[in-house]
């Protein structure tokens, strides 16, 4: 049996989360297009990389390893719709800093080091600081959350990310009256990052990510350290990205070393590359066409020649009954 849950919208948020409000706390990611499983099913121990078919477990850090939820947990997903399998999740990706094709980020991210890695907080803020990425999580529990993902080249994926909400960072440092906006920005290293050397001049690089406050704040906006039960893949982000399930994937920036708070919208990478065709908003959206292509249809990975698995896009990627009123009185079809 089923059981549908409460809006994401109706949750509230506490700064930490203890062990024991873990299960309870699930229930307001749901929306319409979450389900959890009733009881009398076996419970699994949660975030456990062996809940998913074929993943590597890496060798997390310690730090990472005491904050997973440990709370005895049902299963909880898309409705309707499976995971997708981590060999596609780590070996189909978007990291032009490691290459443009898609299997350049699992072959070259190896070489970038996480460890250590530290996380500047700037800008609009009460607390500015920098930070070890251990002592940056230090506040946070982490929470597993399967949320759609859909490229703004119509494809698409269902991912269990680990993190916890970018509003539960921001109540830390306490953006100043005159924060209207949140910048973040990737690790920007030639040395490692042979996209950076290539001539795929086009990028200025560091890449660049934005957010309205609003944006930020919303429940459904995560930093991810996590996914599949395990620190996130190199390819993926590692070892701290953006994730914001109701927008195009450009906008979860990965490797975040920099993150701003800031008066004026800040110009993001693909925006800059081309204005025209890639949005600051960049909300998933069926009925705004890119350019070149239809948004009103995705791929779902896996996704292959004879069983292509093509499915209809939804609004906001499926999450419109959560975001949509962040959105009231504006032209989707100007701000795209
Ligand atoms: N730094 C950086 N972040 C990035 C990108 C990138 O090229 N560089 N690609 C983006 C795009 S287009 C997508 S679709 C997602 C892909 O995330 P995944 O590879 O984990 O699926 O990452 C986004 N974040
Ligand atoms: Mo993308």
């Amino acid at each position: 049996m089923l059981i549908k849950l409460a809006k994401a919208s109706d949750c509230k948020e506490s700064d930490v989360t203890p062990h024991a409000s873990y299960l309870s706390r699930r229930t307001f990611l749901g929306g319409s297009m979450l389900a959890l499983a009733a009881t009398g099913l076996p419970r699994l121990a949660v975030a456990d990389p062996s809940l998913y078919a074929d993943v590597d477990p890496g060798k997390s850090p310690k730090w990472f390893a005491n904050k997973l939820p440990n709370t005895q947990w049902q299963a909880v997903t898309v409705k309707g719709e499976a995971i997708t399998p981590f060999k596609d999740a780590t070996h189909y990706n978007n990291y032009y800093e490691f290459g443009t094709d898609k299997g350049d980020p699992a072959a070259n991210a190896g070489a970038l080091k996480t460890e250590p890695w530290s996380v500047v907080i700037d800008g609009e803020v009460a607390k500015p600081g920098r930070y070890a990425l251990e002592d940056f999580m230090q506040p946070y529990q982490l929470q597993e959350r399967i949320y759609r993902m859909r490229c703004v080249e119509a494809w698409s994926m269902v991912i269990p990310w680990l993190g916890f909400p970018l509003a539960d960072l921001l109540k830390q440092v306490q953006p100043t009256s005159k924060a209207k906006y949140i910048r973040f920005e990737t690790l920007n290293d030639p040395q490692v990052m042979p996209g950076q050397r290539s001539d795929f001049a086009l990028i200025q690089w560091p890449y660049v990510e934005g957010l309205r406050l609003d944006e930020a704040m919303h429940p459904l906006t995560i930093l991810a350290v996590g996914m599949y039960g395990r620190e996130l893949p190199n390819q993926n982000g590692a070892p701290l990205r953006l994730v914001v399930p109701w927008k195009y994937g450009f906008k979860g920036v990965k490797s975040i070393v920099r993150i701003s708070l800031v008066s004026e919208q800040p110009t993001t990478t693909w925006q800059n590359i081309a204005p025209d065709e890639y949005g600051f908003f960049a909300n998933v959206n069926p009925k705004v066409d890119h350019p070149r292509w239809t948004q009103a249809r995705e791929r779902r990975l896996p996704s292959g020649l004879f069983s292509p698995n093509v499915r209809d896009t939804q609004m906001f990627n499926g999450y419109e009954e959560e975001v949509a009123s962040l959105y009231t009185g504006m032209d989707l079809r100007k701000n795209y």
